[in-house]
C-alpha cells in the first residue's frame, strides 16, 4: 500500500480538497475553502496545513459564529452543493461557533466544524482555556457542539480521520440528513504525523441523491389530490435546495393549484406568477392565510412546519383537512399525519404531474384565488406607498429595496421586525433571490450569512436588512469584507431598540419593557431615560464601510442607486417611522402569556390567550 507520511491537519486538508459532489450531471469541488480564527489550538496544526496549501483558500473572519455564518449562508445559496470548513482554536474560539453550528442544523445546512480540542496526550493538562471534570478526563466543551451537530466526533489518534471523514462527507452532503458536522481535533494529534494511505487523498465525487418516491405512496398522494376541492401548496425551503422551481411551476400550471410560501421557501416562483399567493402562516399574506383556513388539502414540500408557518397550528381549520408532505427527510415527511411522500421534490413533483395530468381545480376555486391575489398585491401596493415625508415607515423601506434590486438579486435577513414584514411585502423574482435565516433566526447572522450568498453568485447584488440591534450585535464582518472585497449593501434601520420584542411585550401586556435602547434612570432605577445615541455610520465607516445616511424615502431611494454603483460593503443608515406596522392578517402565533401577575395588562392578555389557543388543532 502506498502511504504519505504527513501531519493529521495537513492530511484533512489534502482530503477536503479532492472532495467533489456531482447533480444533474454537474461537478464540482464542495469545499471552497476554510473560514476561521487561528490560536493555539489550531495555528501549529490546522494553521501550518494551510499555509502549505495556498490553493485551498483561508478567510480569516472577526468572530468563529460569523465564520459558521459565512459558510452556512455561502451553502444556503448554493443549494447546498458547496460550503466552507471552519476552524476555531480550543475554548471560547470553539464555543463561539455552537450557535453558528445550531444555526446550520436547523436550517439543514451543511457546514464542517473543526474545533480544536485539548490535549489527547493528556500529561500537560489543564491547558490554557481547558474545561476540567473531577469525574472523567475524557469531556470538554466540544461535548457542547453533540446535540447541535449531525454528526460529532473526536480524533484522538491520526489514523481516526480515515474512518472519520468519510462519514463526516456522507452527512455534508446527504439532502436528509445534513447539518453541521463537528470533528473536534486535539491539538496535538492535529501536528502528529502518520502513514496515511494514498487512497485517501484520491479525487473522490459524491452523488447528491433525487431519490424516487415509493410507488403506493405516490399513488395515495395523486388520489388525495384528484378528490381534493381547495388544495394549496406550501412551498418550503426544499423546493429551492431540490431546484424544482420550473417542475413546480409545470404542476401548478396544469393543476391550478395556488401556491403560499414559507420563509425558506419564498421565491420558489417569482412573486407575480399568477397562482403565487404569497406567504403563510404567522407572517403570512391574507390570500394564502384565507386558503390555508379552509382548504381540504395541504401539500407540504420540502417544509417542516414550524410553528410560523403553521401559525402555531391554528392554520389549517378545515374539519377535513388532509396533508401529503413531499419531503427527502423522512421525519418531516410523516409530521401533521401525512401522506408522506419520502423522495426528491423535483422528482415528485415531474411524477405527480404525470400522475395527475387533466385534472384542474374547479373554475369557482381558480376565481377565488384569482381574487385574493389581485386584492393582496394592491395591499402589498399600499404598504410600499404610503406617502410618509418625513422618516420612512419600514414597508416603504422594503418597498424601495424592492425597487432598487434588479430580478436576480439577493435579500439576505433573519432576525428582527423585518423578517415578518419582507416574508409578507417582498416580491421575489428568481431562486434565492430571497434569502432567510428564519430556523434560528439569529441575529447576528445577516452580515456574515449575506457575505456567504455573495461569494456562493458573485454576479448578484446582496442587500442585506437590518435592525439596529442585530447591527450592535455583529458588525465585525464589515471589515472581514473589505479584506475579501467581497461587496454588500447594508440597509440599517435604526429604531432605537427592538420594534419586534417590544411589540410582542406590548401585546403581552408587558408595555415594552426591556426592549428600548434607553439609559438607565436615576430617579426610576429602569431603563426609561435618554435615548443612547449609536452612531451607526461613523460605526460602520470605522470598518471600512462607505456610509450614507437617509432621512427620508428620496434619500433612501438615491442612497441605493449610490451603493450599487460603489465597489464596496455600503451601510445606509435609515430612521425609520415606528408608529405605523404591517398588520398581522388574520393569523397568531403562540407565546404563553404569564397565568398570574400583579399587572391588569398582563391578565387581560392573558385571558385572550386562552381564548386563541383554543384554535390550535392537532392533526393526527
Ligand atoms: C442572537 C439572538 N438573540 C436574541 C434574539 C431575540 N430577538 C429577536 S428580534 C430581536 C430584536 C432585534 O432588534 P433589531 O435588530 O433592532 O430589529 P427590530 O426588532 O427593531 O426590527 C431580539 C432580541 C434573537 N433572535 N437572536
Ligand atoms: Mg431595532
Amino acid at each position: 500500500m502506498k502511504t504519505r507520511r504527513i501531519t493529521m491537519a495537513q492530511a484533512l486538508i489534502q482530503f477536503l480538497k479532492q472532495q467533489y459532489v456531482e447533480r444533474d450531471g454537474r461537478e464540482h469541488a464542495f469545499f471552497a475553502g476554510m473560514v476561521g480564527i487561528f490560536g493555539h489550538g489550531n495555528v501549529a496544526g490546522i494553521g501550518q496545513a494551510l499555509q502549505q496549501n495556498p490553493d485551498f483558500p483561508y478567510l480569516l473572519v472577526r468572530n468563529e459564529q460569523a465564520g459558521v455564518h459565512m459558510a452556512a449562508g455561502f451553502a444556503k445559496a448554493s443549494n447546498r452543493l458547496r460550503t466552507f470548513a471552519c476552524t476555531s482554536s480550543i475554548g471560547p474560539g470553539a464555543t463561539n461557533m455552537i450557535t453558528g453550528a445550531a444555526l446550520a442544523t436547523i436550517n439543514r445546512l451543511p457546514v464542517l466544524l473543526l474545533p480544536g480540542d485539548i490535549f489527547a496526550r493528556r500529561n500537560v493538562a489543564p491547558v490554557l482555556q481547558q474545561l476540567e471534570s473531577p469525574a472523567t478526563q475524557d469531556i470538554g466543551v466540544n461535548d457542547c457542539f453533540k446535540p447541535v451537530s449531525r454528526y460529532w466526533d473526536r480524533i484522538y489518534r491520526p489514523e481516526q480521520l480515515i474512518t472519520s471523514l468519510p462519514e463526516a462527507m456522507r452527512v455534508l452532503t446527504s439532502p436528509s440528513d445534513c447539518g453541521a458536522v463537528t470533528l473536534a481535533l486535539p491539538q496535538d494529534v492535529q501536528a502528529e504525523a502518520y502513514e496515511y494511505p494514498e487512497e485517501l487523498f484520491a479525487k473522490r465525487v459524491w452523488l447528491i441523491r433525487r431519490s424516487e418516491p415509493d410507488k403506493v405512496s405516490l399513488e395515495r398522494a395523486v388520489k388525495a389530490i384528484r378528490v381534493a376541492e381547495r388544495p394549496l401548496i406550501v412551498a418550503g425551503g426544499g423546493v429551492l435546495m431540490s431546484e424544482a422551481s420550473a417542475a413546480l411551476g409545470d404542476f401548478v400550471k396544469t393543476t391550478g393549484i395556488p401556491v403560499a410560501e414559507t420563509q425558506a421557501g419564498k421565491g420558489a416562483l417569482a412573486w407575480d406568477h399568477s397562482l403565487v399567493v404569497g406567504a403563510i402562516g404567522a407572517t403570512g399574506s391574507l390570500a394564502a392565510n384565507r386558503l390555508a383556513n379552509a382548504a381540504d388539502l395541504i401539500i407540504g414540500i420540502g417544509t417542516r412546519y414550524s410553528d410560523f408557518t403553521s401559525a402555531s397550528m391554528t392554520a389549517f381549520q378545515n374539519p377535513q383537512v388532509k396533508f401529503v408532505n413531499i419531503n427527502t427527510a423522512e421525519f418531516d415527511a410523516y409530521k401533521v399525519g401525512a401522506i408522506p411522500v419520502v423522495a426528491d421534490a423535483r422528482v415528485v413533483l415531474e411524477q405527480i404531474g404525470a400522475a395527475v395530468a387533466g385534472h384542474k381545480v374547479s373554475a369557482a376555486y381558480a376565481a377565488e384565488v384569482a381574487e385574493l391575489k389581485s386584492n393582496w398585491d394592491a395591499e402589498v401596493d399600499r404598504l410600499f406607498h404610503l406617502g410618509n415625508t418625513g422618516k420612512p415607515a419600514q414597508s416603504e423601506v422594503i418597498g424601495a429595496m424592492c425597487e432598487a434590486a434588479g430580478p436576480r438579486d439577493m435579500l439576505v435577513s433573519a432576525a428582527g421586525s423585518h423578517p415578518g414584514d419582507l416574508h409578507k411585502l417582498w416580491r421575489t423574482r428568481t431562486p434565492n433571490g430571497y434569502h432567510m435565516e428564519y430556523g434560528y433566526s439569529c441575529m447576528g447572522y445577516e452580515i456574515p450569512g449575506a457575505m456567504g450568498a455573495k461569494m456562493a453568485d458573485p454576479s448578484r447584488e446582496v442587500f442585506v436588512f437590518l435592525g439596529d440591534g442585530t447591527y450592535l450585535m455583529m458588525p465585525t464582518e464589515i471589515a472581514t469584507s473589505v479584506q475579501e472585497g467581497v461587496k454588500i449593501i447594508i440597509v440599517l434601520v435604526d429604531n432605537h431598540g427592538f420594534a419586534s420584542i417590544g411589540s410582542l411585550s406590548r401585546s403581552l401586556g408587558q408595555e415594552g419593557f426591556g426592549t428600548r435602547y434607553r439609559k438607565r434612570n436615576g430617579k426610576s432605577g429602569q431603563l426609561d431615560g435618554e435615548p443612547v445615541a449609536v452612531d451607526f455610520a461613523a460605526n460602520a465607516r470605522s470598518l471600512g464601510a462607505h456610509t450614507i445616511k437617509a432621512a427620508n424615502l428620496g434619500e433612501l431611494k438615491k442612497a441605493l442607486e449610490e451603493a450599487k454603483a460603489m465597489d464596496r460593503t455600503t451601510v445606509i443608515v435609515v430612521e425609520t417611522d415606528t408608529s405605523v406596522g404591517v398588520p398581522g392578517y388574520e393569523s397568531w402565533w403562540d407565546v404563553a402569556v404569564a397565568e398570574v401577575s400583579e399587572m391588569k395588562s398582563v391578565s387581560e392578555a392573558r385571558a385572550h390567550y386562552e381564548v386563541a389557543r383554543k384554535r390550535e388543532r392537532h392533526h393526527l
